[in-house]
């Protein structure tokens, strides 16, 4: 048996679920069994029909009338409850899966999830097999050299919080016209083009305070895989898992089916 989890996180709207389900979409396509997880207990409105549901235990609707809390308290509170039910979802996980990939969507408000103890603990608790993390940002607001930066140190931030293999993902390129898309592809190719754009942005003293910040930004770069998606059109999702299976290669013996091999 060999499963991979991959957790898929990120900043509210920035297309998590519609990356499950565009993604689970690719797999069945490709023929490579997989599991879909909600684990978020806010969602109204799924674009794909989890096979295991955080909210048959925990919805935030419930938990705003019960205790009488507003929207954002009630959503750090499901998530707190939810720790309660992780033995009770990974039994759900385990039993469904007994090969590839189990997909789990994460609530929206990515900081309640990720830099809260509850979220660690919740994707500790459930996590079969393997395991990954893939962080979708929107890439149409990430155009300026500073408001791409301000992604990646929140890609960074991810990282040092679940330390797991991480790739990472601008979805929404359909949006960006082909000039955009260019210039991103340029500066996560060659990072000293972005560091001497937002270089030019600054001067004196802000320049010397930045300056250990934009070294650091080259080293991301240089060690974070990322990709350029669209889960609406399908694009670059082949790329993502041909990644994924090398994460998956270097810890265990995995045959990658054939018709795949040459991705
Ligand atoms: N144009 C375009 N829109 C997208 C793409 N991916 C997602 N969207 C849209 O972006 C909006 C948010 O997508 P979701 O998948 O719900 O994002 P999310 O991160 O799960 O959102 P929350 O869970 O509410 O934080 C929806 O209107 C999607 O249709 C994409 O690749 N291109
Ligand atoms: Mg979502």
């Amino acid at each position: 048996m060999t499963v991979f989890t991959l957790f898929v996180l990120g900043p509210a709207g920035s297309g998590k679920s519609t990356f499950v389900s565009a993604f689970s979409d690719w797999l069945s396509e490709n023929e490579i069994p997989y599991l879909t997880v909600n684990l978020d207990p806010a969602a109204e409105y799924l674009p794909y029909v989890p096979d295991v549901d955080v909210r048959a235990y925990v919805t935030a609707r419930q938990v705003m009338e019960e205790y009488d809390l507003g929207p954002n308290g009630a959503i750090v509170a499901s998530v707190d409850l939810m720790l309660n039910n992780t033995s009770s979802l990974r039994d759900e996980i385990e039993e469904s899966v007994e090969d590839g990939y189990v997909l789990v969507d994460t609530p929206g408000q990515m900081e309640i999830f990720a830099f809260r103890r509850s979220g660690l603990e919740i994707a500790k608790g459930i996590a079969v097999g393997m395991q990954g993390a893939i962080f979708i940002v929107d890439a149409a607001l990430s155009r300026s050299p500073s408001s791409f930066v301000s992604q990646i140190f929140l890609a960074s931030s991810i990282y040092y919080r679940f330390k797991m293999p991480q790739i990472n993902a601008f979805n929404k390129i359909d949006l960006l016209s082909e000039k955009e898309l260019e210039t991103m592809i340029k500066w996560v190719e060659n990072p000293s083009t972005l560091i001497s754009e937002l270089d030019n942005e600054l001067s004196g003293e802000e320049r010397t305070m930045m300056k250990g910040l934009l070294e650091t930004l080259r080293s991301f770069l240089e060690i974070f895989s990322v990709y350029f998606v669209s889960s609406k059109n399908m694009v670059g999702l082949a790329e993502i898992y041909a990644d994924l299976q090398k994460i998956f290669k270097g810890g265990e013996d995995y045959e990658v089916p054939s018709h795949l091999r040459e991705l």
